[in-house]
């Protein structure tokens, strides 16, 4: 057996570069915004000045607009990746700066709970505790570029207007919302994926998906990636439940943060108020009993059962009774020989436990169900949730996420997308040390 958290050392140092963590190598060697604050956190076991340089370097790319970008291309010679920061070409917005260069788009606010992590690990550590102080209102302008540019009937809810936003990329939520997208050849730039040749392609978006993030990369792209014009045009628009979660999460730790530290959290708790309450009024699907996404161009609820919803939990969203439904729909699924949590509704057509974000299981939403889950008091199947992770882990190694069907984890060697995975090293590494 292998010795996890020795192994998650060495992932986590093997994809450290000098101020910043990549994914893994060759197919992500960059530095992507929500992983930095999973990985964050897993540094933060071994190199707490690791831990706070991730944070400061991601915020290093930090636009002016407040956002902060999903990725920050700190080499300009890697050339494994598309879409690298040429085809990008996020100078396109005058407030975006010239180094490090970015991506045009963003991904989920994992950082304000995760500076509350770090805090909770490390409550009396000066130098963590001047850089949260020196972080936070940066922090809280990346939640004000969510609620100005991404919401702008003031709803308290954000939108997306591309799949790599949400972080689930070719999740068959998106499917109807990207089939709206009718292309003719001359509508996309010629452009090769990069991909494809170092992962196995049935284990990756299929390329009528990689049209559709070009022609949306494209269309954010005219309108400066921040202009009016996204919310008016795009195909794709999307108020969906993990990107709202990790913000309701996160505003309500900042808002921890700010009160310890007597900062104005006046902002925040009205942002809070807002968006807590509209989610739980337009977000339920009573039929489905989970939470679902929103598709703001066709006006209605995106009708499928998937993780997102379950992540609900970790921002203490649900009722408790809603609660109840999550967790008895997770302890069905333990009990029909899956390993939780599946990332898609196993019994829809669409389901597929091998492909990305289809149906296997991802680390980080198992860290975040978690820990939601421990916050209702569901032990027993927060202990699954970790035991399953843990089990994965050890029989395949830290890969970047795992077949869901323990019938087929039997005779699999590894795990799928790229191996040595930093948010897999870190959120294991966390579930073993957090009731130690
Ligand atoms: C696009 C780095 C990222 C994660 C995302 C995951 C995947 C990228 C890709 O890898 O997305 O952002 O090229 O497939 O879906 O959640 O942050 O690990």
């Amino acid at each position: 057996m292998i010795n996890l958290i020795g192994d998650a050392e060495r992932v986590l140092k093997l994809n450290w570069r000098n101020g910043f963590t990549i994914p893994t190598s060759k197919l992500y060697p960059f530095q992507w915004n929500w992983d930095s604050g999973f990985i964050s956190i897993g540094h933060s076991y071994f190199q707490l000045d690791y831990a706070i340089q991730e944070l400061e370097s991601l915020f290093s790319s930090q636009w002016e607009n407040g956002m902060v970008p999903h990725i920050v291309f700190h080499s300009e010679n890697e050339k494994t990746y598309f879409p690298n920061y040429d085809f990008w070409e996020s100078n396109v917005n005058a407030g975006a700066p010239q180094r490090p260069k970015s991506s045009g788009i963003t991904q989920p606010a994992v950082h304000g709970f995760v500076l509350e992590n770090l805090l909770e690990k490390f409550p009396d550590n000066e130098k963590l505790i001047a850089f949260v102080k020196a972080i936070f209102p940066k922090v809280v302008k990346y939640h004000r570029f969510l609620y100005t540019y991404r919401d702008p009937e003031r709803e308290g809810l954000m939108f997306i207007f591309h799949p790599w936003e949400s972080g689930r990329d070719n999740s068959p939520l998106w499917d109807a919302s990207l089939d709206r997208i009718v292309l003719n050849e001359e509508d996309l730039p010629k452009y090769e994926r990069r991909d494809t040749s170092l992962a196995p392609s049935d284990e990756r978006p299929t390329s009528y998906q990689y049209d559709r993030y070009v022609y949306l990369l494209q269309l954010g792209k005219k309108y400066n990636y921040d202009g009016e014009g996204i919310f008016e045009e795009s195909p794709f628009l999307i108020q969906d439940t993990l990107m709202n979660v990790a913000l309701i999460k996160s505003n309500q730790s900042l808002i921890n943060i700010g009160k310890r530290f007597g900062m104005d959290v006046g902002e925040l708790e009205e942002w809070q108020q807002q968006s807590m309450s509209r989610f739980k009024e337009k977000l339920w699907d009573s039929s489905l009993q989970t939470f679902a996404a929103y598709d703001l161009r066709g006006g209605h609820l995106v009708p499928h059962k998937e993780i997102g919803g379950l992540a609900a939990l970790y921002a203490e969203i649900p009722t408790d009774e809603q609660a109840e439904q999550l967790n008895n729909y997770l302890q069905s699924l333990h009990t029909r020989g899956y390993y939780i949590c599946p990332s898609f509704d196993v019994d829809s057509p669409l389901f597929d436990s091998k492909r990305y974000w289809r149906g296997p299981v991802w680390p980080q939403m198992n860290w975040m169900i978690y820990y939601g889950l421990k916050k209702y008091g569901f032990e027993d199947t927060a202990r699954i949730v970790k035991s399953d992770l843990i089990e994965l882990a050890t029989k395949l190694g830290y890969y970047e996420y795992f077949e869901s069907q323990k019938s087929l984890v039997e005779n699999l060697s590894a795990g799928y997308g790229g191996s040595d995975f930093s948010w897999t090293a870190a959120c294991t590494l966390d579930l073993i040390k957090e009731d130690s």
